[in-house]
């Protein structure tokens, strides 16, 4: 009986749940990756006058999400709620607005230096289901100020 146990304690060295917990972790990553890497790119240079840059946020993506800036020009941010509450958050910056669903807000900015700004959705918007690690969790995007 004792020997049983042992033997049975031994095989379950790595349970399915720690496995089923690697596998959400490194798809959240890949994820994220995915979608600054893959996303939509808006190069605002290339843009008219104004250098009005339309985002749209919508469950689970900002498109685009990956705009290209140059520093030391003024950019304004547009961005609007297609579905349900989003935030729009610029940690680096200290930029966080709410983003109400049907409306859009105007951020203008200029970016002193070149490099790199991760901007992400900052009120919760759901997710596939819970736990997932995905949906608001990976709604997120980059600002490359060259
Ligand atoms: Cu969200």
């Amino acid at each position: 009986m004792a020997g049983g146990g042992m033997m049975r304690r031994k095989r379950s060295g790595v349970a399915v749940t720690d496995v089923i917990a690697l596998i959400l972790v490194v798809g959240s990553v890949l994820a994220i990756f995915y979608s600054i890497y893959y996303g939509e790119t808006v190069r605002a240079e290339l843009m008219q006058e104004g250098k009005e840059i339309y985002i749209t946020a919508r469950q689970w993506v900002f498109q685009p999400n990956r705009i290209v800036v140059k520093a030391g020009q003024p950019v304004t941010l547009v961005i609007y709620g297609a579905d349900v509450l989003h935030g729009f958050q610029i940690e680096k910056l200290g930029i966080d607005k709410v983003v109400y669903p049907g409306q859009e807000i105007r951020i203008t900015i200029t970016f002193d230096k070149p490099g790199t700004y991760i901007f992400r959705c900052s009120r919760y918007c759901g997710e596939p289901y819970p736990g997932s690690g995905i949906g608001h969790w990976t709604m997120t995007g980059v600002i490359i100020v060259e």
